[in-house]
């Protein structure tokens, strides 16, 4: 069985979405392990997306992803990792499928209501910073 972090984001949370978006993953068999909703600090979020720190849009990730309580999952399951990316679909929602969390219930690139752990050493790494370790 793998593990990845799944964060469900301020926009998701502010939209009242934690119920829905974490009922995909039960129905799809993932087990739920850890979930903590919190803020996340702005000194982890700098390390969170740090190797995201020379893009454009990094300033704005920050101030988004600090902007308020955020949900942190941990689920369990058969290839986690690779699953849940393909169940959360392409980073630009508008580009995502239907089917997917972002193509149903995102419209935007920055906002796109939630986070997966793209590789098991992403996981790791994540973990570490979000103090899940
Ligand atoms: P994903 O979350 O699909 O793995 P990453 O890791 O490439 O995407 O990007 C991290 C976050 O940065 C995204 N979830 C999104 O919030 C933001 N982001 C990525 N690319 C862009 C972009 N081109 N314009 C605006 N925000 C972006």
């Amino acid at each position: 069985m793998d593990r990845t972090v799944l964060v469900i984001k301020p926009d998701g949370v502010r939209r009242n979405l934690i119920g829905r978006i974490v009922q995909r993953f039960e129905d799809r068999g993932f087990r739920i392990v850890y979930l903590r909703m919190l803020e996340m600090q702005r000194e982890t979020a700098e390390e969170f997306y740090s190797p995201h720190k020379d893009k454009a849009f990094y300033p704005d990730l920050i101030e988004f992803i600090t902007s308020g309580p955020i949900v942190v999952i941990i689920l369990e399951g058969a290839s986690a990792v690779e699953v849940v990316r393909r169940m959360i679909g392409s980073t630009n929602s508008l580009e995502a499928p239907g089917g997917t969390v972002r193509g149903d219930l995102g419209f935007a690139t920055t906002e796109n209501v939630v986070h997966a752990s793209d590789s098991i050493e992403s996981f790791e790494r994540e973990s570490r910073i979000l103090g899940l370790t």
